[in-house]
């Protein structure tokens, strides 16, 4: 009858079965995606990791991304940079390692079109 649950308890972390995931959305390890929605939804834009794009960066394409990416997470271990403009010009938006929601809270929101790794 000792308080041995102190430190056998569940943490806060593991004892919220109910709390479901803000999204069930992932990246894998060393890639970045971009959604065309808020919350990780509509359509899968871009899936690349650093590798695939050129070292001045990379395009969104023209038709499937430019001016609709509303969510990114960002899995790569570097800032991902999103510029307003093809060619990695106009204003931009650093992303640090992590999950971005919804763009509109960096003002962001349906602008980028090209994009940049800082690592
Ligand atoms: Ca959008
Ligand atoms: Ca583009």
């Amino acid at each position: 009858m000792v308080a041995a649950g102190v430190v056998s308890a569940p943490s806060a972390f593991a004892s919220t079965p109910d709390t479901a995931p803000v999204s069930p959305m992932t990246a894998a390890p060393g890639e970045v995606r971009m959604w065309e929605d808020p919350d990780f939804t509509g359509s899968l834009y871009v899936q690349t990791t650093r590798g695939q794009c050129p070292p001045e960066g990379c395009d969104i394409d023209g038709w499937d991304g430019d001016n609709e990416i509303s969510s990114v997470i960002n899995e790569t271990g570097c800032t991902i940079r999103l510029w307003d403009l093809d060619g990695f010009a106009g204003g931009y938006v650093d992303l640090g390692p992590g999950r971005w929601g919804n763009l509109e809270r960096q003002g962001f929101d349906n602008k980028a079109e090209s994009y940049t790794y800082y690592c």
